[in-house]
């Protein structure tokens, strides 16, 4: 026997199990919106062994990993059969993004991975890198995965391996292991961040688009679209129009996108989002909520100033730093909202709340007046207020 081997493979197999097992706590948040829990819930570390290295003693003698995971991120999430599903973006050492499932039995710990990533039909050569998948259970029975689908720019220059185009790929499913790939979204511009609503709006379905000039930045592209799609199977942005705008000297002054599709409430649609600003440390990345009129998921009724989350501690740092972006989250049957977010493109995390207190954050946050002298006047008034409650 290669003592070796079977040395670091059961050191490694331990230290793994006490990651996957440790129990999660939440931590007491000052301003009462949400709580975060203190353990990222899915890291690199994560990833079973199996993955990544060769079992075998006879042919990895040293017991290397053999093929190197970077990161868990941006993940979609859905809860299925009574489990928390997280469609996670694994990113391996080589830099491609692919999905992988992991299920946790409570939705902030014990999350593992099912035995194999997701095997996507593979239908473009040119198709490069995958990621950001938001999951819909559409009230038309199918699950839907919307991703970003980014490939080299073939109009790039020579030379210039950098440039990309980012279109909208999307996959049906039933049971999570069968994978239907429908036509790519078409669409005038590129599309990163599109989210499918969960109901049929008019008989037809509908997307929260972002439409952008330029693989980066957004450019003309004002915002987060709204578009009526007829078929899901030939899916085709023919008119879009901003539902939530971009504004000068904002949190989502550069760019903002949809994050999973919005969580039905009695007031109202509840919507996840990120907004991105530059600063001399590059884009920063924040989470924010708004809500729209259930008549119409597309009319804005509140739009409280700012984020509900920004990057914290440890979560400032990782390969892109300044980060918090989220694709998924989970309404629960009694209510709690588990929000799954990933921090610095490095970790996933979790935040609980539950819809009453968001709905409550959203509807009496005061909107972003847009001025430091509204800001000051929207303070002044809080304090007027409270002049009766002060001791
Ligand atoms: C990365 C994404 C990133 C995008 C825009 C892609 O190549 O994989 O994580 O959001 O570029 O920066
Ligand atoms: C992109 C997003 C994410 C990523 C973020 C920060 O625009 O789509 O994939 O988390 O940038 O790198």
């Amino acid at each position: 026997m290669n003592t070796l081997f079977e040395q670091r493979l059961q050191a490694l197999q331990q230290e793994q199990e006490r990651l996957l097992q440790r129990p999660n706590k939440w931590e007491e948040e000052t301003n009462g919106i949400v709580r975060r829990y203190r353990y990222p819930v899915l890291t690199a570390a994560h990833i079973p062994l199996a993955w990544r290295y060769d079992l075998n003693p006879e042919t990895n003698p040293y017991c290397l990993e053999r093929i190197g995971v970077n990161a868990c991120l941006n993940s979609g999430a859905i809860k299925w059969n009574g489990k928390y599903l997280l469609m996670v973006r694994v990113e391996g050492a080589d830099r491609k993004s692919f999905f992988a499932v992991a299920e946790s039995p409570n939705g902030v710990d014990n999350f593992r991975f099912w035995e194999r990533p997701v095997a996507l039909p593979d239908t473009d050569p040119e198709e490069t890198n995958v990621y950001d998948m938001r999951l819909t259970a559409h009230e038309d029975g199918w699950i839907y995965g919307l991703f970003c689908s980014e490939r080299h720019d073939p109009k790039a220059a020579p030379g210039d391996l950098s440039s990309a185009v980012a279109k909208t790929g999307i996959v049906r499913t039933k049971d999570f292991l069968h994978w239907e790939r429908l036509p790519d979204l078409k669409s005038r511009s590129q599309q990163r961040n599109v989210v499918l609503h969960p109901e049929f709006v008019g008989g037809k379905y509908a997307l929260y688009t972002r439409p952008q000039d330029d693989f980066i930045l957004a450019g003309g592209g004002e915002g987060i679209g709204w578009a009526l799609i007829d078929d899901m199977t030939q899916a085709e942005v023919k008119e879009e129009r901003i539902i939530d705008r971009r504004y000068y000297h904002t949190i989502k002054e550069v760019k903002n996108g949809e994050g999973p599709h919005p969580i039905k409430t009695p007031q109202g649609w509840l919507h996840l989002a990120h907004g991105v600003r530059g600063c001399a440390a590059g884009l920063r990345y924040v989470l924010y909520l708004y809500m729209t009129a259930l008549d119409d998921p597309a009319r804005v009724i509140a739009q409280p100033a700012g984020y509900f989350l920004a990057p914290q501690g440890e979560e400032r740092v990782g390969d892109v730093s300044n980060v918090l972006f989220s694709n998924g989250w989970i309404a629960d049957e009694d209510g709690t909202v588990y929000i799954y977010y990933a921090s610095s493109d490095t970790r996933m995390h979790v935040a609980v709340s539950d819809i009453p207190r968001l709905v409550d954050y959203c509807l009496h946050t005061p909107s972003d007046g847009l001025r430091s002298a509204a800001s000051v006047a929207r303070i002044n008034e809080l304090i007027d207020r409270n002049a009766t409650f002060m001791h």
